[in-house]
């Protein structure tokens, strides 16, 4: 529904603004027709047009109107205050003004053309003849018939023949009304003669009359500046923006009075004549010009405007802060991200070398990947731990030019160990190290990436699992035992062909263009390298032999920027945790889809049966880029239009012949949302909150860092001009999400998990969903709550890292903590 509203408000603000464009420029040119039928015709079809714009108008109000309805105040307040109002408020002087001065046109001219009887109706001035046409007294004193006036005085004083002949008033003076029986031509000239006749000054008078022309060319402004405001829309607070609009509007509509003014003033009173052909076309051709140089001049110094500095401050922080109506920052105790550091002292549980190369790899199917890869293994190594350990992963950059980090998706880790780049480390440059150490609070399914050049270290490898198990009990919550299988299945879309260096390695995710933020990683991308869709680095089948009985776990991860769809066919199974958050007790299904937000994992629980069970991926990798123009997910909001890839996971107690194996499931898709038991959660649906904050996912069209392009936004912003969301140590935070755009937007916050409140307005009713990794798809809303209580600068970003590198970012700042790392091209820190 919002999604279609807002597609909807695109497109009518589009419609609008050509719709009123072409009636401006009909209701400017029609006094300068050449014949009286001419004008008739051209006041008619302008009739026409003025009804088409005026209906596109209301449909562009009410379409504004129903999004505000549907996704609430914030979610159409800026199309209805700055696409809708201005162009509403014109639409409504148009036709009290225009259309009634319209319409008299056209019955003066019908009675021009002397073939029909003038309409008695129209503004007889008592005594005038029958037939004859009178610019009514009241009017004249308006000030707008005086345009008439004065414009048929000057165009007698001109003194041309034809004037004379056709008897121009020649005593007609401003303010007074004058009696243009000529008008109405009331020969009935044989029909021929008639109709090549030009039309009186009278009828040029009526057809250039300010109420006609004036307020159809403002309202072509407002409509135009509505479109340029719906496609860029203004970020908030709005209140001031709209106030400046009005104003502009307003000053619009008076120099366009002004101007019209003028030009009937004129001595010649061009406007109750048709210019010559050379003036217009120099006219025309100087218009031009000067809207390519303005265009021009604008797009660079939009281009420039948004090029990112080359520096940009952590310990500044010079960004503004959205407070989500807590109090504003000062008061929280001055801290430095560098010491919010885990436990380095102590002799770690568990030790990992993680050693990141560049270069070619093999997939099992023997495809080559220009890849980065962990300790050479696509993906990296699984690490597996146990909760409360204390781990140390060390990071050696080999030689990955761009510099390399580790994230740990899903752990709530001291800050300083969360591996972003330029936030709460430097990128590790090549043949440098950095140690991790953190003690996992939580056990469930993690994984690990780099933070540096992530949507290109991501797409090229850069990643693994980090299974975290319960201490006590292995085998039961994820240890392998005896009875016990647990697998972890990482899906990803890898990029083959590629070769190393030389050519550049090709780029991996959703397709697309590169763009990329410089540096190795980024690489030169535009060879089209398929992406071939893998479990682990298996793009084929895989069979595994399981005992009937036997408990099973599959963890799967989405390492990719999309939706994933996955089909467990066999057997039914539970959900027994999402994003490493155990489900509280759930329930059988079967016959569902899973759908894994990019960067999410869920883990699937099931007792194998005596027949097989088979884990394929539904969708096409490289169906998305084809399919969707804006580097998106595709148009079903995943990877391609559901057909199973050739990467499948099969489990069977024995030999299974094709004609055994399960065919993929259908669907429909499994919601958490109603899943599993209710069970005690810190904080409901309905407690006060600390802190409220709305983020609004949107698409414009603009610049980011000097390119143009559709930005994904999240209010109306970009990174760095996104607000950062304050809080204090503490608080309840509630955060709803509305996406309003083209695509699916995983949205992770680092540091915390979030609890799912409500989806479209329904209320979360089984387990507690607790997710780090939301997808919200187009037209969605949810609201999730977190407890504000890992002091930092945390990122919060949309997953598909496409989105995030084009500035989908923004930072969860605890007030007080400030970071001595920077960001930007000069400082080799590119977290996305
Ligand atoms: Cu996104």
């Amino acid at each position: 529904m919002v999604e279609n509203l807002f597609e909807q408000t695109v497109l009518w603000s589009v419609l609008t603004a050509v719709l009123w464009v072409f009636a401006a420029r009909g209701a400017r040119r029609l006094a300068a027709r050449p014949t009286a039928v001419s004008m008739r015709r051209r006041s008619r079809l302008g009739l026409v047009l003025l009804c088409c714009a005026l209906v596109a108008t209301a449909v562009r109000a009410a379409v504004a109107l129903a999004l505000v309805g549907a996704a609430g105040w914030l979610g159409g307040a800026d199309y209805l205050l700055f696409g809708t109002v201005p162009v509403v408020v014109g639409g409504l002087a148009v036709a009290a003004l225009t259309l009634p001065a319209y319409l008299r046109v056209s019955r003066a001219a019908r009675g021009a053309r002397g073939d029909t009887a003038p309409d008695s109706s129209l503004d007889m001035a008592s005594g005038a003849a029958p037939g004859a046409l009178t610019v009514a007294a009241p009017e004249a004193a308006s000030g707008t018939a005086s345009d008439t006036a004065s414009g048929a005085a000057s165009g007698a004083a001109s003194g041309t023949a034809p004037d004379a002949a056709r008897g121009a008033v020649p005593d007609a003076a401003p303010g007074t009304a004058y009696d243009a029986a000529s008008a109405a031509e009331p020969v009935a000239a044989p029909g021929g003669a008639a109709a090549q006749r030009e039309p009186s000054d009278a009828l040029r008078g009526l057809a250039a009359r300010t109420r006609l022309v004036v307020p159809v060319r403002a309202c072509c402004v407002a409509a135009l500046l509505g479109a340029a405001c719906t496609l860029h829309p203004p970020t908030p607070p709005y209140t001031g923006m709209f106030l400046l609009q009005g104003a502009l509007l307003a000053l619009a509509a008076g120099a366009l009075t002004l101007f019209h003014q003028r030009r009937l003033d004129a001595p010649t009173a061009r406007a109750l004549r048709p210019a010559p052909r050379t003036r217009r076309l120099l006219r025309t051709s100087a218009l031009l010009t000067c809207l390519a140089v303005l265009g021009a001049g604008g797009w660079s110094m939009a281009a420039e405007h948004s090029r990112l500095p080359g520096r940009m401050g952590g310990s500044s922080h010079t960004h503004a802060y959205d407070t989500g109506g807590g109090p504003s920052a000062g008061s929280g105790p001055a801290r430095d991200v560098a010491d919010l550091k885990g436990d380095h002292e102590g002799k770690p549980d568990r030790r990992f070398t993680l050693t990141a190369t560049d270069r070619t790899r093999h997939l099992a199917s023997g495809e080559k990947v220009a890849a980065l890869a962990f300790n050479g293994r696509l993906p990296g190594p699984e690490l597996r731990v146990r909760r409360g350990e204390l781990v140390e992963v060390v990071l050696v950059n080999r030689d990955v030019e761009g510099g390399v980090t580790l994230h740990w998706h899903g752990v709530e880790v001291p800050n300083a160990e969360d591996g972003v780049a330029g936030v709460t480390q430097d990128a590790v440059g090549p043949g440098r190290r950095h140690v991790y150490r953190f003690r996992p609070a939580r056990a469930g399914t993690f994984w690990y990436h780099s933070h540096q050049q992530s949507s290109t270290a991501v797409a090229r490898g850069l990643f693994g699992a980090l299974i975290v198990e319960e201490p006590e009990k292995p085998g039961d919550a994820g240890g392998a035992g005896p009875d016990v299988v647990d697998r972890t299945v990482v899906a990803h879309a890898w990029a083959v062909g590629g070769a190393t260096s030389a050519g550049g390695p090709p780029r991996g995710g959703a397709g697309g263009d590169s763009g990329g933020a410089g540096g190795a990683l980024s690489g030169v991308n535009g060879t089209g390298a398929p992406l071939r869709t893998a479990l682990g680095d298996d793009t084929g089948p895989r069979k595994e032999k399981v005992p009937a009985g036997t408990r099973v776990r599959l963890r799967l991860v989405n390492a990719d920027n999309c939706p994933r769809t996955y089909s467990l066919a066999g057997t039914p199974f539970e959900v027994a945790a999402i994003d490493g958050n155990p489900v509280h007790r759930p329930t059988a299904l079967r016959g569902r889809l899973l759908r894994v937000a990019g960067g999410g994992r869920y883990d699937v629980t099931f007792r194998q049966p005596a027949g097989p069970v088979q884990l394929t991926v539904v969708g096409d990798a490289n169906a998305s880029s084809a399919s969707h123009g804006f580097e998106g997910c595709g148009e079903d909001g995943a990877y391609g239009a559901g057909r199973p890839e050739t990467a499948s996971l099969l489990l069977a107690p024995g030999a299974v012949t094709p004609k055994e194996t399960p065919e993929p499931v259908t669907g429909p898709v499994f919601d958490p949302l109603h899943y599993g038991t209710p069970t005690r959660a810190p904080f409901g649906p309905s407690p006060s909150f600390d802190r409220d904050f709305s983020l609004v996912l949107g698409n414009s069209f603009g610049f980011f860092d000097g390119r143009p392009m559709v930005l994904w936004t999240i209010n109306n912003a970009v990174y760095p001009d996104i607000p950062a969301l304050l809080v204090h140590k503490g608080d309840l935070v509630r955060t709803t999400f509305l996406n309003r755009s083209l695509d699916d937007h995983p949205m992770h916050l680092h540091g915390h998990r979030m609890l799912v409140l409500s989806k479209d307005g329904k209320k979360a009713t089984g387990s507690p969903w607790w997710t780090d990794t939301l997808n919200v798809a187009p037209g969605e809303r949810y609201e999730v709550a977190f407890r504000a209580d890992n002091p930092g600068l945390w990122m919060d970003h949309c997953h598909n890292l496409d989105h995030a590198r084009d500035g989908m970012v923004l930072h969860l700042a605890y007030d007080g903590v400030t970071s001595p790392y920077e960001t930007g091209s000069k400082t080799g820190n590119q977290p996305e």
